[in-house]
């Protein structure tokens, strides 16, 4: 066999025979046409599903979605018998989809790649297998999965164990028995406790060594009737409708607003509805916050324990399963059936190895620091080197020699997790950083095959030699997904996979994105659509797409839009439009309480803080595109902008287009001005200090204001305008750049402009750059946002505010996008906005001060 491969070349040689290998073969080879030889270190097919045959293995995804999607023939003909299928189910559904594929001829099983190099000259990697064969290739795919090596564990002796010694991740191909014996298991993970639980009933005395106790919660398997499978099977399509839209890829309720929102038996009725219904929901479906807030995660941690505690008989054993020192969900949460029960059997015995620790494994049995048990069996349930270890197995040798374990000596880093900068053409399915740790894993697995063979078609069709990820995409994305797992409660666990954590000496990193499925495919697509951004094709690179770039907060909010099914803002009517900008008040921090005067002509309210007066005042004008947006929506900014500045703040009514077009709005906020400077003294506001500002469309009737306030004598302390559309007819880099957004687009702006202007003709007072002269105008702050395709335009005029001798503050924010400035309670940077108008106020008020 060797021979046939000795000095062979291949398109393609795919690693791995799991979810991944055999779905890339398909793709690769079925679909693309290419040369595909495919390795793999087992005897057949299934990865993880081959190896890891302990009792009681079984998926924690409903098998009808823990299952591929790409295929409707495959969904319609195969029947799960479980909710959850066990592993012999799922390793016979992917020998079954192997041979209906008829993928199995295209591997060399029992064959383990130890050797990956590039060869720069070439432009192909060379492979060699433990079987002494070599072979090259144009494109390696890795399809090793994340969990496939397992851990090392720190106690010696394993060696010497004169019983039977397993590992729950090679697990022996035939039967174990294990009645009658004395049996220890190490390790209280996933595996673990689906072990434990399955062996309990058959070991004579069964001895549990927990360092850490997990928060485990039902998995509510059962078995499927056979009407029920067939009619399953029949409507896979409609059971599976929108998954990828839902953050972990299985389409389970969206959850019920904050827990910190709801009452404690609210509470209490939302935990006890998913608990009951199993799996992930009781993490996805409850409450929105329990994963990003240490306070509201403690509401559902304390839930689990209580219902530890009502079923563990013995306190004392109860207080030891329960977890106290991590965050539910920091770890990966494991799922179980009646595995606190096995703790109310007589012959089940729990050890706390964190107070007194394993030191070895000896000829009888386990020695802990502070005694020694003995054993027939001991089986070890204690991890995997999670992400890297499986790839660096590969022995990778990238560009000029470059060593991939020199390149991650501090932490992994990739792009999507698909590809490593320096090693060129190779491909990464479920790599480090990419989504597979949150989202459904055959998903993820066909999402990133499919970006990988559309990848490989682009890279043929154009005669690519290489295709690779930049150092700068990558440096962006590990920042994205650093960023990300530090909003939520993850890195607040101790020894999780999750962080590299359990294997002493790893890197503490962020090993995975954990931004959802959503997001994740909307990125990805994003970086399809802009020509393979943050990739150089053939050393030529197309620049990082915006949403790569996104702020971690920002990010994580768009990819909850998502989720919630939002359209892209120029699809929607009119109406929905408004209700798009009203629903931007469920994003905003509330507001302080605080004196408010209603005014009807000019229609008004006035925020009057309570503090000594003579007090500055803002005039704001709300967002919107000109269209939408209300006093309403001010509201809470206002509050704010009046607490914080101590200013009085009048937040001014305009009619919208397109039932009002130009000059409505602009007549009606310079008239909210006029009657501001005659009449905010009687409030206790200074005429002297009158600050205008508006955000979005209101920044740009703001700006407008500004111009008008000029030429008919009224004086204006300054002017702020956060992130103003100038010019409809702008031509900028940033309208082209962020021309699809994020969130704010091109179209949607146009759409509004057109609204606005109603056909009028473009004059200085829609587009204030236009004005003959901004000489003489109150000092300005302009703030724009990295990410908004009005951006350069609002910096443009900033600039021409300069030249013409105003003074102007510019702030541009990183990484943020239009429209932030009311999304304030979901994007923390959002107060640097606000600090940066408090100074601008600030210094208003000084100016005004030395001057009178
Ligand atoms: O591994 P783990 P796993 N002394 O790392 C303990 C997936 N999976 O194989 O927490 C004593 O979670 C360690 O203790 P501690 C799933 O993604 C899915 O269980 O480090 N104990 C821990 O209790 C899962 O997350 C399913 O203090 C030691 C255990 O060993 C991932 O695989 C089923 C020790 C390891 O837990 C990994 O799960 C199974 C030591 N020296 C797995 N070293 C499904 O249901 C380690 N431990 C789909």
């Amino acid at each position: 066999m060797e021979d046939t491969l000795m000095g062979s070349h291949y398109d393609v040689v795919v690693v791995g025979a799991g979810f991944a290998g055999l779905y890339a073969v398909h793709k690769m080879r079925d679909e693309l046409g290419l040369d595909v030889q495919a390795f793999e270190a087992a005897g057949g097919v299934g990865g993880t599903w081959w190896w890891n045959r302990y009792p009681g293995a079984r998926c924690d995804f409903e098998s009808i979605h823990y299952s591929y999607s790409f295929s409707e023939e495959i969904q319609r003909e195969w029947e799960w018998s479980e909710r959850f299928a066990g592993q012999p189910e799922i390793l016979a559904y992917l020998e079954w989809v192997a041979d209906k594929l008829d993928v199995r001829r295209a591997f060399r099983f029992n064959t383990r790649v130890t050797s990956t190099t590039w060869d720069d000259k070439a432009a192909r990697w060379i492979i060699c297998t433990d079987d002494g064969a070599t072979c090259t290739a144009r494109f390696v795919v890795s399809c090793v999965g994340g969990l496939s090596v397992a851990k090392e564990p720190e106690f010696p002796g394993s060696e010497t164990f004169r019983g039977e010694l397993y590992r729950t991740s090679s697990w022996p191909h035939e039967p174990v028995d294990l009645t009658g014996k004395r049996v220890a298991v190490i390790g209280t993970g996933s595996t673990g406790i689906q072990v434990i639980q399955e062996i309990a009933n058959e070991a004579a005395e069964l001895t549990v060594f927990q360092r850490t106790p997990n928060f485990a919660a039902p998995l509510g398997n059962e078995p499927v009737d056979l009407a029920q499978r067939r009619w399953n099977a029949e409507h896979h399509a409609e059971l599976r409708a929108g998954s990828r839209q839902h953050m972990i890829g299985v389409p389970y309720d969206p959850p019920s607003g904050p827990a910190l929102a709801a009452t404690p038996d609210e509470r209490r009725r939302i935990f006890d509805k998913y608990w009951d219904r199993g799996g992930f929901r009781l993490l996805v479906s409850t409450f929105s916050d329990v994963i990003f807030n240490q306070q509201a995660n403690e509401t559902i941690a304390e839930y689990i324990r209580e219902r530890i505690r009502e079923r563990v008989k013995d306190p004392a054993t109860a207080a030891l399963l329960c977890p106290t020192d991590h965050p539910y969900a920091s770890k990966r949460p494991p799922f179980e059936t009646g595995y606190y029960e096995a703790y109310n059997l007589p012959h089940v015995h729990l050890v706390d190895v964190r107070s007194a620790p394993i030191e070895a494994i000896t000829p009888t049995g386990v020695r802990t620091s502070s005694k020694s048990y003995e054993f027939d069996v001991i089986i070890l349930a204690t991890g995997f080197d999670v992400f890297t270890r499986p790839l660096l197995n590969l022995g990778l040798r990238g560009r000029d020699g470059l060593k991939l374990e020199d390149r991650w000596a501090n932490g992994p880093t990739s792009y999507l997790g698909v590809q490593i900068a320096g090693f060129p053409n190779l491909f990464v399915i479920n790599g480090p950083k990419s989504a597979v740790a949150l989202y459904n894993v055959p998903l993820a697995t066909e999402d990133n095959v499919n970006f990988v063979a559309a990848a490989l078609a682009r890279a043929i069709a154009d005669k690519t030699a290489t295709f690779e990820a930049t150092y700068e995409a990558e440096e962006a994305w590990g920042r994205l997904c650093e960023g990300i797992l530090n909003l939520t409660v993850i890195p607040h666990s101790k020894g999780s996979w999750y962080m590299g954590e359990n294997i002493p000496g790893k890197a503490r990193a962020a090993y995975f994105f954990a931004g959802g499925a959503p997001l994740y495919r909307a990125i990805c697509a994003e970086i399809v659509h802009v020509g393979y951004g943050g990739f150089a094709l053939d050393r030529v690179s197309a620049p990082i797409p915006p949403m790569v770039r996104l702020d971690p907060a920002a990010a994580l909010l768009l990819g909850s839009m998502l989720a919630r099914g939002m359209k892209p803002l120029d699809e929607l009517n009119l109406d929905e439009v408004r209700a798009v900008a009203e629903s931007l008040r469920e994003l905003q921090l509330p507001g302080p309480a605080m004196r408010v005067e209603i005014v009807e002509e000019p229609r008004a309210r006035i925020y009057i803080p309570d503090r000594a007066g003579p007090l500055p005042v803002i005039v704001f004008y709300h967002g919107g595109g000109w269209i939408s947006g209300s006093l309403d929506l001010a509201d809470a900014p206002c509050r704010r902008l009046a607490d914080e500045n101590g200013a009085i703040v009048v937040s001014a009514h305009y009619r919208l287009a397109p039932e009002h077009s130009f000059p409505a709005a602009t007549d009606d906020t310079f008239a909210a001005l006029s009657w501001v400077w005659k009449h905010v003294s009687a409030y206790g506001g200074d005429p002297g200090r009158i600050v205008v500002m508006g955000e979005s469309a209101g920044a740009n009737l703001a700006a407008v204001a500004a111009i008008r306030a000029r030429d008919a004598g009224i004086p204006l302390a300054g002017q702020v305008l956060i992130y103003p559309p100038i010019d409809p007819e702008a031509s900028t880099a940033s309208r082209t750049e962020f021309a699809d957004g994020p969130f704010f687009t091109r179209a949607i702006g146009e759409k509004m402009w057109g609204a606005y202007l109603g056909g009028a003709e473009l004059t200085e007072l829609a587009a204030p750059s236009r004005a003959s002269s901004l000489a003489g105008l109150a000092p300005a702050l302009v703030l724009t946002l990295e990410l908004d395709m009005s951006r350069d335009e609002a910096e443009d005029y900033a600039g021409a505010l300069a030249s013409a001798g105003v003074p102007v503050r510019l702030h541009r924010f990183d990484g943020l996008f239009h429209g932030v400035f009311n999304m304030s309670a979901f994007i923390p940077r959002v107060r640097e906005m606000y600090a940066s108008i408090g100074e601008f106020v600030a210094t208003c008020k000084e100016q005004i001060t030395e001057a009178a």
